[in-house]
């Protein structure tokens, strides 16, 4: 819709672009005296009022442009990691400018990174996320997680997880490639992942939907005794860059439907909460005339916040107090009540949601179907604890008495799911069903960080629309920054133009750099890609990503020399037998050898080395039918295996525009028919 603006508001934008720009002037000067005269030298068009009359904008507009334009050549502040949804990658966007810098392959093959494409580091890679043997080809991506140093985004490593097929993966921020994904031994589907603890020690992935654990049939009959919920403890190894799977192990919760987690910090460091729907346990049949999900699941006035101590946990397995199932450890559910290490706060309607104060003081949890939100203090959890001020739940799991944990609630407005924080002593959280971010105090502690009364709200800024999660800058951290978030809306309606009935989601750029009431939305940006759910913004800075890899014959999988690596003057095919084995380089514009000849039937393994080390020359290399395409960085060292089932003439050819010459970066397979 167009919105007929009057010429007076024309007049005033007029009037404040003016004032904007000889702002922006002023700071730009003071700011950089070295390129002042081009700057100070009247470079900005003298028709700018006029281009901002044409095309009606307001003064909002124009200093939303102005704060989210980003000159050629200069880089963003802030980078944002988020999720892909079912696209199963994640993506690398720029702040304020919101460009998206890279997508980075995770859990679905993927040709421009040459990801499952014949690479064999890949191609096991994403096998290993295989179930019984069986190969997976994409994924739901949902929480991508930083890893963190003392509850501080270190820049390091990024996970996710897959709640299609219960996986997570790491990727290794030295390159922005995926090194590892693991397959939940005991689970089929999760959710409340990834998230880690404060020192990356340990990556939490919940569950979802209960099933029986180990993922074996039982009927829906038995589903109070068979089904099971579970959270897994996955160990991490900062040094090797992997999840080490048998340092891990899992917990067994009921069969309610776990949902989000997060990780305590400071004061809570060493807990982790995790919300949940279902405790009905609905098991839905809409076609038998049972309940809807929806309904079904929906019947409760109170779920169950799970407070699970982790480091008793964690000592709990290391004991190895655990059952076995599919080879994996698993803490019993009553294990973990006889130890003490679980436990129940009652969470109004629906929750969606569990976020934790940066000082680790608070937990807060939405209600999907309550307007508030509901704030627990760690302190009160902890005495209750302390006080056994609880009654079991029909597990046997303690369930704390909810007025004895609550610190405050406070009303926002229709479907609150999450929440983020600032450096102001404010939380903010989505409000899906207003299509708002709502921006609340917080007490306690940061109660002096603002001026409003605490436990408030105290504005909403409307967003287009359905907003579910929102991410703000190192807004998961012990120290977040304010400035900017995100609101990750699902749907996007009437914000762009039509392109048919699959439409894109809708990022929103939010400014929540100033107090009170002033929180504009600076940005729209189509996500043309499966629904993103969850992101994390970092400061650009901490990020220091390798230009080129270290050493030429470098394997990304082990980030190491790889020592079959093809080296410049060695280049070579050698036969054994049926088996063929090429050492090839590449460098603008040839690759060497140009022509391999070999015969149908022939088992081929075949390594090419980048030998460049310019900035930015990538080559590529494709084979027709083969079904392979590389991406070959300055530096890497690639191999890849096939069976030559197929005769004929293949050119192989460098799919990357490298140089003048690129199209002449070719050669030819020559595979004889066998006799
Ligand atoms: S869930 Cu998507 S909007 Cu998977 Cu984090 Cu709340
Ligand atoms: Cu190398 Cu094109």
């Amino acid at each position: 819709m167009k919105l007929n603006r009057s010429s007076r508001s024309k007049a005033l934008a007029s009037v404040v672009l003016v004032a904007l720009i000889a702002i922006f002037l002023f700071t730009s000067c003071r700011q950089d005296n070295a390129n002042s005269s081009a700057v100070s030298g009247g470079a900005l068009p003298a028709d700018a009022a006029a281009i901002a009359d044409a095309r009606g904008l307001t003064p909002d507009d124009i200093a939303a442009a102005l704060k989210t334009y980003m000159p050629t050549g200069q880089h963003d502040e802030y980078i944002m990691f988020a999720s892909g949804g079912h696209s199963g990658q994640v993506y690398a966007i720029g702040l304020p400018s919101m460009r998206i810098l890279k997508q980075i392959a995770v859990f679905t093959p993927e040709p421009w990174q040459g990801y499952g494409y014949g690479a064999q580091s890949t191609m096991e890679l994403l096998e290993a996320g295989s179930y019984n043997d069986h190969p997976i080809t994409w994924g739901d991506t949902h929480h991508p997680a930083l890893s963190e140093t003392a509850g501080d985004y270190d820049g390091q490593f990024l996970f996710i997880n897959d709640k299609a097929n219960a996986r997570v993966a790491v990727i290794d921020l030295r390159d922005f490639e995926t090194k590892q994904i693991v397959k939940n031994p005991i689970a089929l589907n999760d959710h409340g992942g990834t998230f880690v603890t404060p020192s990356t020690d340990w990556i939490i992935e919940g569950g979802q939907y209960a099933a029986p654990l180990g993922a074996g049939y039982a009927s829906l009959d038995n589903y109070a005794d068979e089904y099971r919920g579970m959270v897994t403890i996955w160990k991490f190894d900062r040094e090797t860059g992997r999840i080490l799977p048998d340092q891990s192990f899992a917990i067994e919760l009921p069969p309610y439907w776990q949902d989000l987690c997060d990780a305590g910090k400071k004061v809570s460091e060493g807990w982790i909460f995790c919300n949940s729907f279902n405790t009905e346990m609905a098991t839905g049949g809409v076609e038998e005339g049972n309940p809807p999900f929806e309904s079904g699941a929906s019947q409760r006035d109170m779920d169950y916040l799970h407070i699970i101590n982790l480091e008793k946990a964690a000592e709990v397995a290391a004991a190895g107090k655990t059952t076995e199932v599919n080879g994996f450890p698993v803490i019993s559910l009553d294990t973990a009540i006889a130890e003490g290490l679980l436990f129940f706060a009652p969470e109004p309607k629906s929750p969606h949601g569990v976020d934790i104060t940066p000082g680790g003081e608070y937990m807060v949890i939405s209600g999907k179907l309550d307007p508030h939100v509901t704030i627990y203090s760690f302190d009160k959890i902890q005495q209750a604890i302390a006080d056994a001020n609880y009654t079991p739940d029909d597990y046997g799991v303690p369930v704390l008495d909810f007025d004895s944990v609550v610190e405050a609630q406070v009303e926002l407005g229709l479907g609150p799911l999450h929440t983020q924080f600032d450096d102001k002593g404010y939380a903010y959280t989505s409000l899906f069903l207003d299509s708002a971010v709502s921006r609340w105090t917080l007490g306690g502690p940061y109660s002096d960080l603002h001026e409003e009364e605490d436990w408030a709200l105290v504005t909403k800024t409307p967003v287009h629309y359905n907003v579910g999660h929102i991410a703000a800058a190192e807004g998961d951290t012990v120290s977040p920054d304010g400035r900017y978030l995100v609101s990750l809306n699902k749907w996007a309606v009437d914000r762009f133009s039509p392109v048919g009935p699959l439409l894109p989601q809708n990022f929103q750029l939010v400014d929540i750099g100033s107090s009170g009431t002033t929180m504009p939305v600076l940005y729209d940006m189509p996500i043309p890609d499966g629904e993103p759910h969850y992101a994390q913004i970092i400061k650009a800075d901490k990020l220091s990503p390798w230009e080129v890899y270290p050493e030429v014959g470098w394997d990304p999988h082990t980030q190491a020399l790889d020592p079959n690596a093809a080296v410049a003057g060695q280049e070579r095919v050698e036969r054994n037998g049926n088996q063929v084995e090429i050492w090839m380089t590449a460098v603008r514009s040839h690759f060497t050898p140009e022509h391999v000849e070999i015969q149908k039937g022939d088992h081929v393994i075949w390594h090419i080395t980048n030998v460049e080390r310019a900035y930015d020359a990538t080559h590529g290399f494709s084979i027709p039918v083969y079904n392979i395409n590389l991406s070959i960085e300055p530096g890497e060292a690639v191999t890849f295996e096939f069976d030559a089932t197929q005769d004929g003439v293949f050119s192989f050819y460098c799919t990357e525009f490298c140089s003048a010459l690129h199209l002449e970066m070719t050669g030819y397979l020559l595979i004889k028919p066998s006799e």
